[in-house]
C-alpha cells in the first residue's frame, strides 16, 4: 500500500521494512510497515548532532535561513498529493483533510520565509543621556518537538519552520502511530537541504521512538525548548520535567471545544459549521467541536437538523468519496464506547455512535458520529474523548451559556453563532470565552496558520504557528549602549 508512495517521497525501503515495530493503517488494520524504535542513547546522539548544527546555523543570516524554509515549501508543493495520501493511509484522514494538512505545512513555510526578514526587536528610550537601548532576538538552541498522530505532519512543520528561521536546530519525536509520514517529512526536508547546499549536517533530526526517546528529549539540558502536542496526561509529565531543569515548553494539550448557538443565528451556517467541526477528522482534532450549547427555544429544531445531516454522512475508506474515515485504533473505539455508556448513565440520550463496516473491516474501527443530549454538564462532558461525540446542552440566558462554555478544565477553542453584535463582542471580550481561540460564525476547528494557535488551562498555555509565536523560539536580549564620555547610573544613583 505504501511502497510506491514512500519511494516517490524519497524514503529508503530499509527505513520501513527492517525494524520490529509494526505500523498499521487504521483504514483496514493491516500491517503496512515495520520500523525500528530508537532508545535513549540514539536520542542523545541526535541531540549531540543537532547541538553542533545549531552552533553553526545560529550565525547564518536569518534571511538566508529563510531560503532553506522557502525551498522546503517548494518541495512540499511538489509532493503535496503523495504526502497527503500517506497522511490518509497512516492517520485515516479523508483525502481533502490529508491535503489540507500538507497545505498547512506549505502555508507555515511561506509565513516563516517572510518572518526571516522580520525578526524585529524594539528600540527603547534610555533614561540616561548618551545611551540607547534595544532588544535583540537570538536563536535559542535545539528545539525538541513531540507530536501526536492526528496532525502527524503539520504540527511538526509549524514548529520546525519557525525554529529554523529563528536559527535553531530541531529534534522531532513523532507519535509511534505515525512514523511513516515522519520519515517522509525527513526525506523531503533532506531534499530541500540538498538544494540549499551548505546547511550544517544534522540540523533537523528525526527520532522514531517510544517513551524512552521522549524522556531523553525532555530531560536533556541542551534542549532549551520542548514543544509537545498530545493529551493533558502527557503534558502533565512533560511540563514539570522541562520546568524542573528551567527549560521552556510550549504545550498543546486537550481541548473541549464548545459552540454557543444563539436564537438569532443563521442556522444553515451553524449546521454546516457543526458538521465539519464535530465530525471532520472523525472527531480526532484537538479543536473538534465537542459541546453544543444551544438556546432552548431552537434546541429541538437544531438537534433534528444535525441528526439529519449526520444520517447522510458517508463513512468509509478515507481515500474514497467519504466524509468520515476510521478512528485511529481499537483503544480509541473503546474509549468512545465507554464515554457513550457513561453519558447514558449520567442521563444522556444518545443517537449514533455505533461501529460501522465491521464485516468489511474486522480490524478497523469506523463509527457513526454520535450526539448525546445531556441534562447537565456532567463529568463525561467535562472530559475530552478523542472521538466524534457531540454533547448537546440547552441554555436559557446568555450568561448561562458563557458559564457553560468556560466551566470545563480545558481552554482551546470556542465559537458562537449569533447575529447579535452584543453577544458576539461579549463572547470575545475579557469576560467572555476563556479559550485561546474564540470565533464568531465559524466552527471551532480548522484554524488558519496566521494566528497564534493554542489554549489556556489544561490545554497548556502554549502558542504555536502565526502571529508572534516565533518569539517563543528565540531568546530576548536587552542591550544598553553608552556612547557618551560619562558613566551616569540608572535611577539617578550617585556612587562616588
Ligand atoms: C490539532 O488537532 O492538534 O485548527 C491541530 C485546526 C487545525 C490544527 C489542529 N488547523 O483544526
Amino acid at each position: 500500500m505504501v511502497a510506491g508512495l514512500l519511494e516517490r517521497l524519497g524514503v529508503a525501503a530499509a527505513a520501513y521494512t527492517q525494524g520490529d515495530n509494526p505500523v498499521h493503517t487504521p483504514i483496514d488494520g493491516s500491517r503496512i510497515a515495520s520500523v525500528k524504535l530508537l532508545g535513549k542513547a540514539d536520542t542523545i546522539a541526535r541531540i549531540d548532532q543537532a547541538q553542533a548544527a545549531f552552533e553553526a546555523w545560529r550565525s547564518v543570516p536569518a534571511p538566508r535561513r529563510g531560503e532553506l524554509v522557502r525551498l522546503f515549501g517548494e518541495v512540499l508543493r511538489e509532493h503535496k498529493a503523495d504526502l497527503g495520501e500517506l497522511v490518509s493511509i497512516e492517520a485515516g484522514k479523508i483525502t481533502q483533510e490529508g491535503l489540507g494538512e500538507v497545505q498547512e505545512m506549505i502555508d507555515i513555510c511561506d509565513f516563516a520565509v517572510g518572518l526571516s526578514r522580520q525578526l524585529y526587536g524594539l528600540t527603547i528610550a534610555s533614561e540616561r543621556p548618551g545611551h540607547h537601548m534595544r532588544e535583540t532576538w537570538h536563536p535559542l538552541g535545539v528545539v525538541g518537538v513531540i507530536s501526536a498522530f492526528n496532525f502527524p505532519v503539520a504540527v511538526w512543520a509549524w514548529n520546525t519552520a519557525l525554529a529554523l528561521v529563528a536559527g535553531n536546530a530541531v529534534v522531532w519525536k513523532p507519535s509511534e502511530k505515525t512514523p511513516l509520514t515522519a520519515l517522509a517529512c525527513q526525506a523531503l526536508f533532506e531534499k530541500a537541504l540538498k538544494a540549499f547546499g551548505d546547511a550544517p549536517a544534522g540540523l533537523s533530526q528525526l527520532v522514531i521512538g517510544g517513551r524512552e526517546a521522549g524522556e531523553a528529549l525532555v530531560d536533556d539540558p541542551r534542549v532549551p525548548l520542548v514543544s509537545a502536542t498530545g493529551s493533558t496526561r502527557m503534558g502533565r509529565e512533560v511540563g514539570p520535567r522541562v520546568a524542573a531543569r528551567f527549560g521552556r515548553s510550549i504545550l498543546e494539550l486537550g481541548g473541549n471545544n464548545a459552540m454557543i448557538l444563539a436564537p438569532s443565528a443563521d442556522l444553515d451556517l451553524a449546521v454546516r459549521g457543526i458538521l465539519f467541526s464535530a465530525v471532520g477528522t472523525a472527531g480526532q482534532r484537538c479543536t473538534t467541536l465537542r459541546r453544543l450549547i444551544v438556546h432552548r427555544s431552537i434546541k429541538d429544531e437544531v438537534v433534528a437538523r444535525v441528526k439529519a445531516a449526520y444520517a447522510k454522512v458517508r463513512i468509509g475508506d478515507p481515500r474514497k468519496d467519504n466524509l468520515v474515515g476510521p478512528l485511529i485504533d481499537k483503544l480509541s473505539f473503546d474509549a468512545m464506547q465507554g464515554a457513550l455508556a457513561k453519558a447514558r448513565d449520567e442521563g444522556g440520550q444518545v443517537f449514533g455512535g455505533e461501529r460501522q463496516l465491521a464485516e468489511q473491516y474486522p480490524n478497523a474501527y469506523y463509527v457513526s458520529p454520535a450526539i448525546a443530549e445531556m441534562p447537565a454538564q456532567s463529568e463525561v462532558v467535562r472530559h475530552e474523548t478523542f472521538a466524534p461525540i457531540l454533547y448537546v446542552l440547552a441554555y436559557d440566558d446568555f450568561e448561562e451559556a458563557l458559564r457553560l462554555n468556560n466551566e470545563v478544565p480545558q481552554g482551546l477553542s470556542s465559537c458562537i453563532f449569533t447575529t447579535d453584535i452584543r453577544e458576539a463582542e461579549r463572547f470575545q471580550s475579557a469576560s467572555g470565552s476563556d479559550c485561546g481561540i474564540a470565533n464568531v460564525n465559524i466552527g471551532t476547528s480548522g484554524a488558519e496558520i496566521g494566528g497564534a494557535f493554542g489554549g489556556e488551562k489544561e490545554t497548556g498555555g502554549g502558542r504555536e504557528s502565526g502571529s508572534d509565536a516565533w518569539k517563543g523560539y528565540m531568546r530576548r536580549q536587552t542591550n544598553t549602549v553608552n556612547y557618551s564620555r560619562e558613566l551616569p547610573l540608572a535611577q539617578g544613583i550617585v556612587f562616588d
